[in-house]
């Protein structure tokens, strides 16, 4: 039997896909996220299931796969396309491959357009289909940057992915809008861009006038998923965290989240780095924090305690980023940011003392 999960990066709207074979137990996730690795590679586990390997549907710009992470761990192989340009896979896929994982597999469809390297994956039923950011649903990937081209997307829509069964089941690397699944039935009639009667000539006027901003993380995922994920950062800050629910961002730090720190409660130091006038001012603080600005950490960690796990906090969570950095210099080894900041925290609802409503 087939064992199926969609998952979901809610910061990047990217989607997951966890595919295995309940007789091997073998499994293979599409296009995970650096961030999420630790949220697949529990699910992994207790679906009882083994990773076997990782396929990217393309070198992505919006955020940073968790291949690298994930072969860590498990040892799985990394796959994705020869054309895609990246370096550190296990294997360069091209048109007509299969990878397997248990005693069913993936059929591999080269889909070029939003990238030279895009790839969808089918499954050997041809029951559904992976398609990157080629087709979205009711929609399809950009073709303004990295080798985006309209003409090369609307001929892999319609050779490759319009020529599956009507019921074979979409699904697609982003979704911006909450949807999760569509068919290619369906989009090959209620495609907007795509779909009807509309030619090679229409959909590239269409896609050369949708003027969106580039995805906020480009400059930091291109370089990043052409290495398959592999961070700069030195491996021994990778180095697992137990004393709250962690998550290891790709710019090196250790975050938590208010509900986290809410849980985990006196055990830790709570530090706020921001400056006294905004400890005291409308946002409030957190009930036991300790006001140690910024600049003048470095000099007072003397003040802290080694013995206890330290969360650092600030406005928004950047200067408490860089508080961790510099605990971590100084020594301390449980250090972790509480992500969001006091932003965060209060919309999550959490207690605050002093500021206003
Ligand atoms: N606002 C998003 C933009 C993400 C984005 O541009 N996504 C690409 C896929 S990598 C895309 O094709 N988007 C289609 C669209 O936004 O219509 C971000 O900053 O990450
Ligand atoms: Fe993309």
């Amino acid at each position: 039997m087939l064992i199926f999960r969609q998952l979901i990066d809610p910061q990047s709207s990217t989607y997951t896909y966890l595919l295995g074979d309940t007789k091997t137990s073998e499994a293979v996730l599409i296009d995970p996220v650096f961030e999420q690795a630790r949220r697949d590679a529990a699910l992994v586990g207790e679906l009882g299931l083994r990773l076997i390997g990782t396929l990217e549907t393309h070198v992505h710009a919006d955020h940073v796969t968790g291949a690298w992470l994930l072969k860590r761990q498990f040892g799985s192989k990394i796959s994705l396309a020869k054309s895609s340009g990246a370096q550190g896979a296990d294997r360069y896929l091209v048109h007509g491959d299969k990878v397997a994982f248990g005693g069913r597999h993936v059929q591999v469809r080269a889909t070029p357009g939003h990238t030279d390297g895009c790839l969808t994956y089918v499954l050997d039923d041809e029951s559904m289909a992976f398609t990157g950011d080629c087709l979205l649903i009711r929609g399809s990937g950009r073709t303004d940057f990295q080798q985006g081209d309209p003409r090369v997307m609307y001929r892999s829509v319609h050779t490759q992915i319009f020529t599956l069964p009507e019921a074979c089941l979409l699904y697609p690397a982003h979704d911006y809008r909450g949807l999760t699944v569509t068919s290619v039935g369906e989009e090959r009639r209620f495609n907007p861009r795509l779909g009807g009667e509309i030619g090679e000539t229409d959909f590239a006027g269409y896609m050369s006038n949708l003027h969106l901003p580039h995805p906020k993380q480009i400059e930091v995922a291109v370089p990043a998923n052409l290495r398959c994920g592999e961070p700069l950062t030195e491996a021994a800050a990778l180095t697992a965290q137990d004393w709250a629910p962690l998550t290891y961002t790709f710019a090196g730090i250790w975050e938590l989240a208010p509900q986290a720190l809410e849980e985990v409660g006196a055990q830790v130091q709570i530090v706020d780095v921001r400056e006294p006038d905004e400890f005291d001012g409308a946002l409030g603080h957190i009930r036991g924090a300790k006001l140690v600005p910024l600049g003048q950490l470095a000099q007072r960690a003397s003040e802290l305690d080694r013995s206890r796990p330290i969360v650092t906090v600030c406005r928004a969570g950047g200067r408490s980023a860089q508080a961790v950095v510099i605990l971590q210099k100084a020594g301390f080894d449980k250090v972790a940011n509480l992500a969001g900041g006091m932003l965060r925290w209060r919309a999550n609802g959490h207690p605050v003392e002093g500021g206003g409503e």
